[in-house]
C-alpha cells in the first residue's frame, strides 16, 4: 500500500507555523492558558519517553489554542549535571560545549515533531544569565534564613581523594565502590550547605489535600515523603554500671505509641548517638559493633548490648540499653524504647536477644463496653509475633481497660517530661556538590568573618574554565577561588562545591513569563496574572523532589516576593512509560526504538498519533510496530477520502442517511471533546477515526446506490474529524484542511487561514438528540428485531446474527422514525446480517 509523502507534508506546515509565529504568547497576554512538560536533561537525543511527554503537552496545547485560549507553551534545558561533565572528562573536552551541542540536536528533534514552542521563551539554566538568579534566590534564602550551613556525611574515595557524588558511587556485590577507581568509598563528615524545607513541612502536607488536579499516587508519595507523624518524647534516665561516675542524665525517646509503654523490655541508641560514640572509647563489644557489624540497610535489626540501663518514666522499671542499627540518628532523638510485643522489628530483635517479650495491648473486642461496664480482655500470645494494632490496654497498671486513643492522651499527660511531639520524616535539603557543572554557591571563605555571602551587585558568580581533574576542577581552579572577603577585604577563597540542579528546576516555570529580564528571576506581576501552571505534565520519577522543591520554592517565594500563589502547579499529569514487550526501553537492554527513524519512516503525525492512541497518557504501553503502520494507514486512507471528496464534488440530496451522519458528526464532536478536557486522547481519537469510518461508508452507501453524497455532511464531517485529529497530528490534519477549503462550498466548512488558528468543532443540531440517539443505538439482536418489528418487515426470522453496532442499524433506526419505508427496505436488503 502506497503512503504519502510525510516529510515533505510536514515540511511545509512547519515552515509555515514558524513564518506565522504561531506559538508566540504576547507578554501583554492576559491570563494565558500555561501548559508546561518538565523540561529535558540535553543527555544527547530525544527518546520516546520525551516525545511521549511532549506530545501529551503540545496536544493539549494545541487544544486549548483551538478553544481560544491564549496559551503558554514554552520549551527549555534543563543543562546543569553530572552526565556532562564525565562526557567532558571522557573526550577532553568542556561540558558546555557537549552541553550546548546536545541542546542543538534536540531542539531539532523537537521541531522535527511538530511541537508547538514558543521559542522566545527559552531557557538554558546553565547560562550566566539564568544561573545568576539561581544565585540570587540562594542570597534571599540565607537573609530569610532559610540557608543553613552544617556538617553532613558525603561519599569519600581515598585513592581518588575526592568526595564522589551518590550517581559516582556504584554498588558491586553489597560494596560501594568509586565509579572510575573501582575503590571501596568512605564517608566522610564536610561542611555542606542546606535549604531548610522542613519550616515548610506542616503546609507541604496539609496543602496537599488541596491538589485535587493531581493523581493521588503523587500525593500519597508526598504525604509518605514528608511523614508526619504525631507522637511522644518520654525522658528515660540512663544510669552506667554500679561503680560508674558517669551521670548520663536522661535520654529522650520518640514514640507514636506512648500506649505500649508498659511492654517496653528494652533501650536502643544509634550507632551514632552522643553516647554510643562515648561507649566506642571504652566498650570494646560495642566498638566492635559500630565498626563492623552494624547494617543499617540490612534487613535484619542487629545490635549490641551495652553495660547501661535506662529507667523507664511511667514504670519505674530498669530496662537493658542497646545500641541497635535499626535505630536512626536522624529519626526522632536517635535513641527508642523497644515494644517488641506490638512492633515487628523490636520482636525480631528481642527474639534474637533473649529480650522479654510482653503483651499490654488487646484487640478491642466487638461489643467492649468500655472498663466500667465490661471484664479487660484477655492479654493476647505475642511469643511467636507482634500485635501491632490499636486496641484496649493490659497489663498497664491504672491504664489498663483504656483504648490507645486515650491512654496516649494521658499517659502523655501525667508523665513528668513527657511531650507531644509532631515528627516528619523530611530531612532539610542538602544542596552542595562537590563538582564543577553546576551553579557556583555564591559564598566566600573568610579566615575572619567566616562564610560570607556574595553580595548582589557582584552577582553572578561565574564558573571558571573547566579543568579536567579527578576531583572537582572547583578545587582546582586556583585563580578563580583566590578572592577578597566581601565584609573585610582580606583574601579569601570561594565556595568551590555547586548547588544541586533539583534548584534550577525549582522555579525555572517562573523564569518562562519573563525569560531575558535582568532586574530579577522573574516578572512579579506577569508571573501572578499568568501562575500558576494550569497542565504540567512529566514522567513519575518526579513525584516527590522535584514537585516537592518546587512546591517549596513557590511558597518562599510567596511569603517573601509578593508571589501571589502558593501552589505551582494546578493539574498535573504524570504520563506512563514506553515500554517494548513490557520492559523499559533503555539502552542497557538495546530495546531502545529511536524517534528519529519513526519520523522518517512514516512522520511525526503517526509517532505521535500512535502514541497518543496506544493508551491513556498515565499508563504503560507496548510499542508495536504493527500498530505504526496501521496509523499510518490510517491517515493514508484519510488523506484519499479528503480527496476523493474535492476531486468528486458530490451534489447529492440531504437525505436521511444524511441526517443520520449529521447527528454523528454531532455526537462525536461532543464525545471527543469532553475527552480532550480531561486529556483522554485514546478515546477522543477513536471517536474521530470512527467518523471518518462514517464518512466513508456513507460514501460507499451511496456508490452503491448510484447516488451521490450531500456535500455540505461531508464537508462538516471531514474538517471535524480533521480538527479532531489536528492537536494529535497536526501537520497532515493541516495539509488536509487546506485541501478541503479549494473544493466547491469549501468556504462553508473551512475558516480562512491556517488550522493552528481555527476554531474547535462545535455541534450543529439538537446535540442531545444525538447523543440519545447514539445510546439506542441497534447493539443487539433484540435491539434490531424491536426496530425491524415497529417497521412491520415480514419475516424477522432472516435475522440470525446481528452483526456490529455498524451504522446502517442506525441509519435504519432514523429512517424507522422518519416513516422512510423505501429506506428502510434497502437497509435491510443489504445489512449484514448472517
Ligand atoms: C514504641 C513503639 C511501640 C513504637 C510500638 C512503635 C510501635 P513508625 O514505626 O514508622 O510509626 N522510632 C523512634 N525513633 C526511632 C529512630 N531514631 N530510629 C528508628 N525508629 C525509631 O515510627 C514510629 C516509631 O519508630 C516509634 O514508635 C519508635 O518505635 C520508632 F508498639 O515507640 B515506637
Ligand atoms: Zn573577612
Amino acid at each position: 500500500e502506497q503512503g504519502y509523502d510525510h516529510t515533505a507534508v510536514e515540511r511545509r506546515w512547519q515552515e509555515a507555523w514558524d513564518e506565522a509565529d504561531a506559538y508566540r504568547i504576547p507578554d501583554d497576554a492576559e491570563d494565558p492558558t500555561y501548559v508546561l512538560g518538565m523540561y529535558p536533561y540535553p543527555s544527547g537525543e530525544l527518546h520516546m519517553g520525551h516525545v511521549r511527554n511532549y506530545t501529551i503537552t503540545d496536544a493539549y496545547a494545541r487544544y486549548r489554542r483551538m478553544r481560544g485560549d491564549d496559551v503558554l507553551h514554552p520549551m527549555g534545558w534543563d543543562a546543569f549535571g553530572l552526565p556532562a561533565e564525565n562526557a567532558a572528562k571522557e573526550r577532553d573536552s568542556n561540558p558546555r560545549d557537549w552541553t550546548f551541542d546536545c541542546i542543538e540536536t534536540m531542539k531539532g528533534q523537537m521541531e522535527s515533531m511538530g511541537f508547538g514552542y514558543d521559542w522566545d521563551r527559552e531557557i538554558t539554566t546553565c547560562t550566566p544569565e539564568y544561573y545568576r538568579w539561581n544565585q540570587w534566590l540562594f542570597r534571599r534564602f540565607a537573609e530569610e534564613e532559610l540557608v543553613e550551613r552544617r556538617d553532613a556525611d558525603v561519599n569519600w574515595c581515598p585513592d581518588c581523594e575526592t568526595v564522589l557524588a551518590d550517581e559516582q558511587v556504584e554498588a558491586h556485590n553489597g560494596e560501594e565502590l568509586c565509579w572510575r577507581c573501582d575503590t571501596p568509598v568512605e564517608t566522610r563528615e564536610l561542611a555542606q550547605w542546606f535549604l531548610k524545607i522542613t519550616e515548610y513541612a506542616d503546609e507541604l502536607v496539609e496543602y496537599i489535600d488541596e491538589l485535587e488536579g493531581w493523581p493521588d499516587s503523587v500525593r500519597q508519595m508526598q504525604r509518605n515523603w514528608i511523614g508526619r507523624q504525631y507522637g511522644t518524647t518520654l525522658p528515660f534516665e540512663i544510669t552506667g554500671p554500679d561503680g560508674s561516675e558517669r551521670d548520663y542524665g536522661t535520654v529522650e525517646a520518640f514514640t507514636t505509641r506512648a500506649d505500649t509503654v508498659f511492654g517496653a523490655t528494652f533501650f536502643a541508641l544509634a550507632p551514632d548517638h552522643p553516647i554510643t560514640e562515648e561507649l566506642i572509647e571504652t566498650d570494646d563489644a560495642v566498638h566492635e559493633f559500630v565498626h563492623h557489624e552494624a547494617d543499617p540497610d540490612g534487613d535484619e535489626p542487629n545490635g549490641v548490648r551495652t553495660d547501661l540501663t535506662a529507667r523507664n518514666p511511667v514504670t519505674g522499671e530498669e530496662l537493658p540499653v542497646f545500641v541497635a542499627d535499626f535505630v536512626l540518628s536522624d529519626v526522632g532523638t536517635g535513641a527508642l524504647m523497644g515494644v517488641p510485643g506490638h512492633d515487628h522489628r523490636d520482636h525480631e530483635f528481642a527474639s534474637k536477644k533473649g529480650v522479654p517479650i510482653e503483651p499490654v495491648i488487646a484487640p478491642e473486642p466487638d461489643d467492649w463496653e468500655g472498663p466500667e461496664t465490661d471484664e479487660v480482655p484477655d492479654a493476647p500470645d505475642v511469643s511467636e509475633g507482634a500485635f501491632t494494632d490499636d486496641g484496649v490496654l493490659v497489663n498497664s497498671g491504672d491504664y489498663t481497660g483504656l483504648d490507645s486513643d486515650t491512654a496516649r492522651e494521658q499517659i502523655t499527660a501525667d508523665t513528668s517530661g513527657a511531650e507531644e511531639t509532631t515528627q516528619y520524616r523530611l530531612r532539610d535539603w542538602g544542596i552542595s556538590r562537590q563538582r564543577y557543572w553546576g551553579t557556583p554557591i555564591p559564598v566566600v571563605h573568610c579566615d575572619d568573618c567566616g562564610p560570607v555571602l556574595v553580595p548582589e551587585a557582584e552577582l553572578p558568580v561565574e564558573l571558571p574554565e573547566f579543568i579536567n581533574t579527578t576531583g572537582n576542577p572547583l578545587d582546582a581552579a586556583d585563580e578563580w577561588k583566590e578572592t577578597t572577603c566581601p565584609d573585610c577585604g582580606a583574601d579569601a577563597v570561594r565556595e568551590t562545591d555547586t548547588m544541586d540542579t533539583f534548584v534550577d528546576s525549582s522555579w525555572y516555570f517562573l523564569r518562562y513569563v519573563s525569560p531575558d529580564l535582568t532586574e530579577g528571576p522573574f516578572d512579579l506581576e506577569r508571573a501572578n496574572d499568568w501562575m500558576p501552571v494550569d497542565q504540567y505534565v512529566g514522567g513519575i520519577e518526579h513525584a516527590v523532589m522535584h514537585l516537592l522543591y518546587s512546591r517549596f520554592f513557590t511558597k518562599v517565594l510567596a511569603d517573601h516576593e509578593g508571589l501571589q500563589h502558593r501552589e505551582p502547579f494546578t493539574n498535573l499529569l504524570a504520563q506512563g512509560m514506553v515500554q517494548l514487550e513490557g520492559a523499559k526501553m533503555s539502552k542497557s537492554k538495546g530495546n531502545v526504538v529511536s524517534p528519529q527513524r519513526i519520523v522518517e519512516e512514516y512522520g511525526a503525525d503517526t509517532a505521535r498519533l500512535f502514541m497518543m492512541q496506544a493508551a491513556q497518557p498515565e499508563r504503560d504501553f507496548d510499542w508495536s510496530e504493527e500498530g505504526v503502520r496501521s496509523t499510518y494507514r490510517f491517515l493514508t486512507r484519510l488523506k484519499r477520502e479528503v480527496e476523493a471528496f474535492v476531486s468528486t464534488s458530490p451534489d447529492g440530496d440531504r437525505t436521511p442517511v444524511a441526517d443520520y451522519v449529521e447527528s454523528e458528526i454531532d455526537a462525536t464532536i461532543e464525545a471527543a471533546t469532553a475527552d480532550y478536557e480531561t486529556l483522554t486522547f485514546n478515546t477522543a481519537l477513536r471517536e474521530a477515526q470512527g467518523l471518518v469510518r462514517t464518512i466513508r461508508q456513507y460514501r460507499e452507501h451511496a456508490e452503491e446506490q448510484g447516488e451521490e453524497t450531500h456535500a455540505p455532511t461531508v464537508g462538516r464531517g471531514l474538517a471535524a474529524a480533521i480538527k479532531l485529529l489536528a492537536p494529535v497530528a497536526p501537520h497532515l490534519a493541516e495539509e488536509l484542511y487546506d485541501e478541503l477549503g479549494d473544493v466547491d462550498g469549501g468556504s462553508d466548512w473551512v475558516d480562512e487561514g491556517l488550522l493552528v488558528d481555527a476554531t474547535w468543532p462545535e455541534p450543529d443540531g439538537d446535540i442531545e438528540g444525538a447523543t440519545e440517539r447514539r445510546k439506542l443505538v441497534a447493539n443487539t439482536r433484540e435491539d434490531v428485531r424491536q426496530i425491524v418489528d415497529v417497521a412491520g418487515i415480514d419475516d424477522p426470522e432472516r435475522i440470525d446474527v446481528v452483526v456490529t453496532p455498524d451504522w446502517k442499524f442506525r441509519a435504519l433506526e432514523i429512517a424507522v422514525e422518519s416513516d422512510a419505508d423505501n429506506l428502510i427496505s434497502e437497509l435491510m436488503g443489504d445489512a449484514e446480517i448472517r
